[in-house]
C-alpha cells in the first residue's frame, strides 16, 4: 500500500471505483437492521460487513476503499482473517470515521457540531498501525430559511479544518465531509436555496483548510450534491448535475485530490444517474466519484436479510449498484443497464 498522502488519496480516485461507506455508528446500523428485523450484535454487524467485503465482484473492480467503524476496523472474519486484510486483498485501501459524532451546537437550537478531537492524535496512531490510510469526519448543517447560522458552519468548518490537519500528521488521507442535509427538517428547501449553503460551507471550509494548512492534494473532499430537499424533490438530473458542477468549480481548488460525493437520502438510482450526468460533463478540474453508504448498501442489505443462505443474493445486489456506481464514475451510466441487468 502506498506510503505518500498523494498517492493514497490519488489511488482511492482510480478512474470507474469509488469507496464504500460502511462506517454506520452502532445507533445508525441498529436502524438499518431494524428495516431487515434483525437485531443489531457484533456477530450479525460482522456477518454483515463480511458479506459485503466479500463480494469479489464489487470490491475488486469498483471499490476504491471502504470506510469502516472502529469496531469493524478491529473485527476479524468468521474464519480468523481481519475484515480489514479481506479489504486489502480486494485492492481496496481500509479508512476509518473517527467523529464521535454530531452533538447539539450550544446557543444554536437545531444545529450541531460534530465532536472527536479530543485525543484524536493518539488515536489516529493507533488506526495507521491497525492498517487504515484514510479517515473520514462528517459534519453536519442543517437547512431551513433561517438556518445554517454562520456560528454553526464556522464550528463545523474549524472542526473539520483540525480532523484534516492531524489525519495528514499521522500518515493518514482526510475525507472532509461537510454534508447539507437533504433530508432533514423541513426538508422542503429548493435547489437554488441549496446551493446558496453549499456554496457559503464549502468556501467556509476550504479557507479553514488553508489557515490549517492541509494539504489539497492529500485530501479528498465528501460533498452533497445540489439538490432540493427530499420532501420537494423536482428538480431534473440535468439540473442537480449542472447546478453541483458549478458550485464546486467555484469553491473547491483544483489541487483537490478528489471529490465523492455522498448520497444522502437519495434513491440509488438518482445517486447514479446525478454522478454519471456530472462525469459525462467534460472539462472537470478534480476526477468525480462516489462514497455512498445508504445509495451502495440498500439493495444488499434487503437482498441479504441477515440470513446466511442469503449471502449470494446480497452481493450480487452489492455488485449490481456497484458495477452501475462504476459506470457512473466514468460518466457511462445509461438507465436502460438497470433494467438489462
Ligand atoms: C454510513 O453512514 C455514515 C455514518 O453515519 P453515522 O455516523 O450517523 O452513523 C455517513 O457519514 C455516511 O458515510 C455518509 O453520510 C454517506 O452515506 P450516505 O448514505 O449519505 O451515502
Amino acid at each position: 500500500m502506498a506510503d505518500r498522502l498523494e498517492d493514497i488519496a490519488s489511488s482511492m480516485m482510480t478512474g470507474g471505483k469509488g469507496i464504500l461507506a460502511a462506517d454506520e455508528s452502532s445507533g445508525t446500523i441498529k436502524k438499518r437492521f431494524d428495516t431487515i428485523g434483525l437485531e443489531s450484535t457484533e456477530d450479525s454487524r460482522r456477518d454483515y460487513r463480511e458479506m459485503l467485503f466479500r463480494a469479489d465482484e464489487a470490491m475488486t473492480k469498483h471499490i476504491s476503499g471502504v470506510i469502516l467503524y472502529e469496531e469493524t476496523l478491529r473485527q476479524s472474519a468468521a474464519d480468523g482473517t481481519r475484515l480489514a486484510d479481506i479489504i486489502k486483498n480486494a485492492g481496496a485501501v481500509p479508512g476509518i470515521k473517527v467523529d464521535t459524532g454530531a452533538k447539539p451546537l450550544a446557543n444554536h437550537p437545531g444545529e450541531t457540531i460534530t465532536e472527536g478531537l479530543d485525543g484524536l492524535r493518539e488515536r489516529l496512531a493507533e488506526y495507521h498501525e491497525l492498517g487504515a490510510r484514510f479517515a473520514k469526519w462528517r459534519g453536519v448543517i442543517s437547512i431551513s430559511n433561517d438556518l445554517p447560522t454562520p456560528g454553526a458552519i464556522k464550528a463545523n468548518a474549524h472542526a473539520l479544518a483540525r480532523y484534516a490537519a492531524l489525519c495528514q500528521e499521522a500518515g493518514i488521507v482526510p475525507i472532509v465531509e461537510p454534508e447539507v442535509l437533504m433530508d432533514g427538517k423541513p426538508g422542503d428547501h429548493s435547489i437554488e436555496r441549496c446551493h446558496e449553503v453549499t456554496e457559503a460551507v464549502l468556501k467556509a471550509v476550504f479557507a479553514e483548510l488553508s489557515e490549517a494548512r492541509v494539504s489539497l492534494e492529500g485530501m479528498v473532499l465528501k460533498p452533497n450534491m445540489v439538490i432540493d430537499g427530499k420532501s420537494a424533490r423536482k428538480a431534473s438530473v440535468d439540473e442537480v448535475a449542472e447546478q453541483t458542477v458549478r458550485c464546486l468549480k467555484a469553491t473547491v481548488p483544483g489541487s483537490v485530490a478528489g471529490i465523492a460525493f455522498l448520497s444522502g437520502g437519495q434513491s440509488d438510482e438518482e445517486a447514479t444517474a446525478h454522478l454519471s450526468a456530472m462525469n459525462a460533463a467534460n472539462d472537470l478540474p478534480w476526477p468525480l466519484t462516489f462514497s455512498y453508504g445508504r445509495a451502495l448498501q440498500a439493495a444488499a442489505l434487503k437482498a441479504w436479510g441477515g440470513r446466511s443462505e442469503n449471502v449470494a443474493a446480497g452481493q450480487r445486489a452489492f455488485a449490481h449498484r456497484a458495477q452501475m456506481n462504476g459506470l457512473a464514475a466514468r460518466g457511462d451510466w445509461r438507465k436502460d443497464l438497470e433494467t438489462a441487468a
